[in-house]
């Protein structure tokens, strides 16, 4: 056995989803701030996210977090997130999937009931707040970056499916919720409909992106969608279901934490919601995030609100992931 490279993770699922956690092997990545530690992850080393999200070691849904010292004072860890399709500036599963592990492997101080982690992530300060039972961590609540609707009732030309409508809402990342019902030939919800599904949401990001890219106000480095949450006929403002379709062409597991947090966003925009209620939000698989707003804010000329997504992660696995000298896929490959 020879390796050149190693790294150390513990492997977890948030609501089906995982999060491969990287505790080891790293070391701390240049940058003065962890946006700048993404950039860098982004620029200079995406070979190294492409070697353990893809194939052999990840899969075509695969996600991950860099855990990192932090760089702000007020935080107790710093994370990067991978995935198979990039770096999220953002990833509710991942923090939750991430908090677990930090409580679960005592890398971080745990206090029952409840412990405090103050998370350094390339969108900001992330605080998770980890109800403890012994040495399991139950459920996480994460208090998320401002949340906020740039376009309600927008409507784009999709090959294929003519006009559609929908909103824009950012949640730590940009998502087009679209109702299916509104869709002409929509496929139906459901597992049994994914190929469906995912065609229909790849063709209205495409479109979107091509017609009418959105703009954070604040960072113009954010200025295309890479989500389409498909709502599940029959959804409320209480309980809401949703296929969500990422770029290049994959499902979230989860109820997304980013995309339930600019799904409160839209509900609270539209009237649906007022501070302090709570969302169901559903995945096609079946799992839920609770999804709150709990205060409001703004973000440059957008009303915004603040939200708290709480959900559960598992852990799944120790593993120690190396690379040969002579290893054919250094950089690994997608199907
Ligand atoms: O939970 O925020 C999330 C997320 C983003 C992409 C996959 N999951």
């Amino acid at each position: 056995m020879e390796s050149i490279r190693t790294w150390q993770c513990v492997d977890s699922h948030t609501e089906g989803m995982p999060t491969r956690v990287v505790v080891g092997g790293v070391g701390t990545l240049p940058g003065a701030t962890m946006e700048e530690r993404r950039q860098y992850v982004m620029n200079e080393a995406d070979h190294l996210r492409r070697w353990l999200m893809f194939e052999p070691h990840g899969h075509s849904a695969m996600s991950g977090a860099i855990v990192q010292p932090p760089i702000r004072e007020d935080a107790d860890w710093g994370v990067v997130y991978i995935e198979v399709s990039g770096c999220l500036p953002m990833c509710g599963h991942g923090t939750i999937g991430t908090a677990t592990v930090l409580v679960e492997t005592g890398m971080v101080p745990v206090t029952e009931p409840q412990t405090v982690i103050r998370l350094d992530t390339p969108a900001g300060l992330v605080i998770a707040t980890v109800d403890v039972e012994g040495t399991r961590a139950r459920a996480v609540t994460i208090e998320n970056v401002p949340s906020f609707v740039t376009e309600l009732d927008a409507t784009v030309d999709v090959p294929g499916l003519g006009k559609v409508t929908y909103d824009m809402a950012f949640g730590g990342n940009f998502y087009a919720i679209v109702e299916l019902e509104s869709l002409d030939n929509a496929p139906a919800f459901g597992r049994d409909f994914a190929p469906a599904l995912l065609d229909v949401g790849m063709r209205i990001m495409r479109a979107i992106n091509e017609q009418s890219p959105p703009l954070h106000p604040e960072n113009p480095a954010i200025d295309h969608v890479h989500h389409v949450q498909l709502v599940a006929p029959g959804s409320t403002a209480q309980h809401s279901r949703h296929a969500m379709v990422i770029h290049p062409g994959w499902f979230d597991r989860s109820p997304c934490g980013t995309g339930t947090s600019a799904r409160v966003a839209q509900l609270v925009a539209r009237g649906h919601m007022a501070i302090g209620d709570e969302l169901r939000n559903e995945s096609i698989i079946g799992t839920h995030f609770i999804g709150r707003a709990i205060s409001e804010t703004s973000v440059g000329n957008y009303p915004a609100i603040v939200p708290t997504i709480t959900g559960r992660a598992w852990v799944t696995g120790t593993s120690q992931h190396m690379l040969a000298p002579d290893d054919p896929f250094p950089e690994g490959f997608l199907l």
